[in-house]
Protein backbone atom coordinates (compact mmCIF):
# COMPACT_ATOMS: atom_id res chain seq x y z
CA UNK A 1 0.00 0.00 0.00
CA UNK A 2 1.33 3.25 -0.64
CA UNK A 3 1.26 6.46 0.87
CA UNK A 4 -2.26 8.51 0.18
CA UNK A 5 -1.46 11.14 -2.07
CA UNK A 6 -4.41 13.75 -1.76
CA UNK A 7 -5.72 14.98 2.14
CA UNK A 8 -9.20 15.88 2.83
CA UNK A 9 -10.33 18.37 5.23
CA UNK A 10 -12.67 16.28 7.35
CA UNK A 11 -15.19 16.07 10.27
CA UNK A 12 -17.26 12.97 10.81
CA UNK A 13 -19.87 15.39 11.90
CA UNK A 14 -20.43 16.54 8.28
CA UNK A 15 -23.10 15.18 6.01
CA UNK A 16 -21.13 16.81 3.00
CA UNK A 17 -17.98 15.32 4.45
CA UNK A 18 -19.11 11.97 4.75
CA UNK A 19 -20.27 11.49 1.55
CA UNK A 20 -16.70 11.84 0.19
CA UNK A 21 -16.06 9.30 2.37
CA UNK A 22 -18.43 6.99 1.26
CA UNK A 23 -17.63 7.28 -2.48
CA UNK A 24 -13.95 7.22 -1.57
CA UNK A 25 -15.09 3.05 0.17
CA UNK A 26 -17.63 2.28 -2.44
CA UNK A 27 -15.21 2.90 -4.87
CA UNK A 28 -12.23 1.54 -3.02
CA UNK A 29 -10.21 4.40 -2.96
CA UNK A 30 -9.86 5.48 0.58
CA UNK A 31 -6.03 4.39 1.19
CA UNK A 32 -5.00 7.21 -1.34
CA UNK A 33 -6.91 9.98 0.91
CA UNK A 34 -5.21 10.81 4.07
CA UNK A 35 -8.09 12.06 6.23
CA UNK A 36 -6.71 15.78 8.01
CA UNK A 37 -9.87 16.38 11.15
CA UNK A 38 -10.56 19.77 11.25
CA UNK A 39 -13.61 21.56 13.72
CA UNK A 40 -15.26 24.50 12.60
CA UNK A 41 -18.17 26.50 11.97
CA UNK A 42 -19.03 29.61 10.52
CA UNK A 43 -18.31 31.74 13.91
CA UNK A 44 -14.89 29.91 14.67
CA UNK A 45 -13.31 29.17 11.67
CA UNK A 46 -10.09 27.34 10.52
CA UNK A 47 -7.15 29.32 9.31
CA UNK A 48 -5.37 26.80 7.50
CA UNK A 49 -8.84 25.87 5.74
CA UNK A 50 -9.31 29.37 4.94
CA UNK A 51 -6.27 29.64 2.98
CA UNK A 52 -7.20 26.79 0.90
CA UNK A 53 -11.21 27.46 1.03
CA UNK A 54 -11.79 31.31 1.32
CA UNK A 55 -15.64 29.90 2.02
CA UNK A 56 -13.85 28.37 4.86
CA UNK A 57 -16.09 25.12 4.67
CA UNK A 58 -15.64 21.45 4.22
CA UNK A 59 -14.87 19.33 2.47
CA UNK A 60 -11.99 20.32 0.82
CA UNK A 61 -9.25 18.26 -1.21
CA UNK A 62 -5.85 18.77 -1.73
CA UNK A 63 -4.55 16.81 -4.36
CA UNK A 64 -1.21 15.42 -5.58
CA UNK A 65 -0.47 18.22 -7.12
CA UNK A 66 -0.65 20.52 -4.13
CA UNK A 67 -4.11 22.30 -5.85
CA UNK A 68 -7.27 22.63 -3.87
CA UNK A 69 -10.67 21.64 -4.85
CA UNK A 70 -13.96 21.78 -3.65
CA UNK A 71 -16.90 22.00 -2.87
CA UNK A 72 -18.41 18.08 -2.07
CA UNK A 73 -20.21 18.01 -4.75
CA UNK A 74 -17.10 18.84 -7.48
CA UNK A 75 -14.46 16.02 -4.75
CA UNK A 76 -16.99 13.81 -5.65
CA UNK A 77 -16.93 13.87 -9.62
CA UNK A 78 -13.11 14.72 -9.28
CA UNK A 79 -12.72 11.00 -7.16
CA UNK A 80 -15.72 9.04 -9.50
CA UNK A 81 -12.74 9.79 -12.18
CA UNK A 82 -9.98 8.59 -10.11
CA UNK A 83 -10.94 5.00 -10.45
CA UNK A 84 -11.39 1.67 -12.95
CA UNK A 85 -14.56 0.55 -11.43
CA UNK A 86 -18.61 1.07 -12.35
CA UNK A 87 -19.11 5.06 -12.25
CA UNK A 88 -21.11 6.45 -9.48
CA UNK A 89 -21.71 9.63 -11.67
CA UNK A 90 -23.42 9.10 -15.02
CA UNK A 91 -20.96 10.51 -17.29
CA UNK A 92 -23.67 11.91 -19.56
CA UNK A 93 -27.56 11.41 -20.80
CA UNK A 94 -30.78 11.83 -18.86
CA UNK A 95 -29.32 9.13 -16.05
CA UNK A 96 -26.86 12.27 -15.31
CA UNK A 97 -29.04 15.07 -14.77
CA UNK A 98 -31.48 12.93 -12.93
CA UNK A 99 -28.84 11.30 -10.40
CA UNK A 100 -27.18 14.94 -9.72
CA UNK A 101 -30.90 16.42 -9.13
CA UNK A 102 -31.48 13.32 -6.35
CA UNK A 103 -27.90 14.37 -5.05
CA UNK A 104 -28.78 18.20 -5.39
CA UNK A 105 -32.11 17.23 -3.18
CA UNK A 106 -29.85 15.32 -0.95
CA UNK A 107 -27.44 18.33 -0.54
CA UNK A 108 -30.50 20.70 -0.08
CA UNK A 109 -31.51 19.01 3.09
CA UNK A 110 -28.06 19.14 4.11
CA UNK A 111 -27.94 22.59 3.75
CA UNK A 112 -31.20 23.28 5.36
CA UNK A 113 -30.45 21.08 8.31
CA UNK A 114 -26.56 22.25 8.95
CA UNK A 115 -28.43 25.92 8.81
CA UNK A 116 -31.06 24.79 11.31
CA UNK A 117 -28.20 23.62 13.59
CA UNK A 118 -26.08 26.49 13.29
CA UNK A 119 -28.99 28.67 14.37
CA UNK A 120 -30.03 26.47 17.49
CA UNK A 121 -26.59 25.53 18.46
CA UNK A 122 -24.49 28.98 17.56
CA UNK A 123 -27.78 31.53 18.55
CA UNK A 124 -28.97 32.54 21.81
CA UNK A 125 -32.08 31.40 22.22
CA UNK A 126 -33.63 34.65 22.77
CA UNK A 127 -32.54 35.36 19.22
CA UNK A 128 -34.24 32.20 17.72
CA UNK A 129 -35.68 33.34 14.43
CA UNK A 130 -38.65 30.58 14.35
CA UNK A 131 -39.92 31.10 11.08
CA UNK A 132 -37.47 30.89 9.21
CA UNK A 133 -36.20 27.89 11.02
CA UNK A 134 -39.47 26.64 9.96
CA UNK A 135 -39.31 26.90 6.54
CA UNK A 136 -35.69 25.43 6.79
CA UNK A 137 -37.91 22.90 8.07
CA UNK A 138 -40.27 23.03 5.68
CA UNK A 139 -37.99 22.64 3.04
CA UNK A 140 -36.75 18.88 4.69
CA UNK A 141 -39.96 17.87 4.89
CA UNK A 142 -40.93 18.48 1.29
CA UNK A 143 -37.84 17.10 -0.16
CA UNK A 144 -38.02 14.12 2.17
CA UNK A 145 -42.37 13.39 0.28
CA UNK A 146 -40.70 13.80 -2.87
CA UNK A 147 -37.97 11.30 -2.22
CA UNK A 148 -40.51 8.85 -0.80
CA UNK A 149 -43.25 9.09 -3.22
CA UNK A 150 -41.12 9.56 -6.22
CA UNK A 151 -37.59 8.79 -5.81
CA UNK A 152 -37.74 5.04 -3.76
CA UNK A 153 -37.10 2.76 -6.58
CA UNK A 154 -34.53 4.77 -7.99
CA UNK A 155 -32.89 5.17 -5.07
CA UNK A 156 -33.44 1.37 -4.37
CA UNK A 157 -32.04 0.33 -8.04
CA UNK A 158 -27.89 1.77 -7.32
CA UNK A 159 -26.21 3.16 -4.67
CA UNK A 160 -24.32 5.54 -6.90
CA UNK A 161 -23.95 9.81 -6.04
CA UNK A 162 -28.09 10.26 -5.01
CA UNK A 163 -28.30 7.44 -2.63
CA UNK A 164 -24.85 8.06 -1.29
CA UNK A 165 -26.50 11.60 -0.75
CA UNK A 166 -29.81 11.28 0.52
CA UNK A 167 -28.18 8.47 3.29
CA UNK A 168 -25.85 10.96 4.29
CA UNK A 169 -28.29 13.73 4.68
CA UNK A 170 -30.74 11.13 6.41
CA UNK A 171 -27.84 9.62 8.67
CA UNK A 172 -27.42 14.01 9.18
CA UNK A 173 -30.83 14.48 9.89
CA UNK A 174 -30.67 11.32 13.04
CA UNK A 175 -27.84 13.16 14.37
CA UNK A 176 -29.01 16.42 15.28
CA UNK A 177 -32.02 15.89 14.78
CA UNK A 178 -33.11 12.86 16.96
CA UNK A 179 -36.91 13.94 17.86
CA UNK A 180 -37.84 15.07 14.09
CA UNK A 181 -39.52 11.53 13.69
CA UNK A 182 -38.95 11.74 9.54
CA UNK A 183 -39.36 8.22 9.25
CA UNK A 184 -43.08 8.27 9.99
CA UNK A 185 -44.19 9.77 6.69
CA UNK A 186 -41.47 8.57 5.20
CA UNK A 187 -41.57 4.56 5.55
CA UNK A 188 -40.22 4.09 2.67
CA UNK A 189 -37.19 5.95 2.93
CA UNK A 190 -36.81 4.42 6.56
CA UNK A 191 -36.61 0.74 5.17
CA UNK A 192 -34.21 1.66 2.27
CA UNK A 193 -32.06 3.73 4.91
CA UNK A 194 -32.00 0.81 7.63
CA UNK A 195 -30.79 -1.08 4.39
CA UNK A 196 -27.63 1.16 2.72
CA UNK A 197 -26.97 1.93 6.33
CA UNK A 198 -25.51 -1.89 6.81
CA UNK A 199 -23.37 -0.96 3.56
CA UNK A 200 -19.35 -1.26 5.29
CA UNK A 201 -19.00 2.61 3.78
CA UNK A 202 -21.87 3.61 5.49
CA UNK A 203 -20.93 1.67 8.65
CA UNK A 204 -17.12 3.46 8.37
CA UNK A 205 -18.21 6.64 8.65
CA UNK A 206 -20.85 7.42 11.39
CA UNK A 207 -20.65 10.20 12.71
CA UNK A 208 -18.56 10.27 15.90
CA UNK A 209 -19.71 13.09 18.42
N1 LIG B 1 -21.91 23.19 -0.58
C1 LIG B 1 -20.92 22.73 0.35
C2 LIG B 1 -21.45 22.79 1.77
C3 LIG B 1 -20.39 22.42 2.80
C4 LIG B 1 -20.77 22.85 4.22
O1 LIG B 1 -21.74 23.57 4.44
N2 LIG B 1 -19.99 22.35 5.18
C5 LIG B 1 -20.17 22.76 6.56
C6 LIG B 1 -19.90 21.62 7.51
S1 LIG B 1 -21.20 20.43 7.44
C7 LIG B 1 -19.15 23.84 6.87
O2 LIG B 1 -18.02 23.73 6.47
N3 LIG B 1 -19.56 24.89 7.60
C8 LIG B 1 -18.70 25.96 8.00
C9 LIG B 1 -19.25 27.28 7.56
O3 LIG B 1 -20.35 27.35 6.98
O4 LIG B 1 -18.55 28.27 7.81
C10 LIG B 1 -20.46 21.32 -0.05
O5 LIG B 1 -21.24 20.64 -0.74
O6 LIG B 1 -19.35 20.93 0.27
Amino acid sequence: MSAPSMTLYHNTLSPFVRKVVVLLHETGQQDRVALQDCTLSPVSPSAELNADNPLGKIPALRLADGNVIHDSRVILEYLDQQHVGNTLIPREGAARWRRLTLASMADGIMDASVLVRYELALRAPEKHWEEWLDAQRDKIRRALNVLENEAIAELTSHFDVAAISVACALGYLDLRFPDLGWRTANPQLANWFFEVSQRPSMIATMPKP
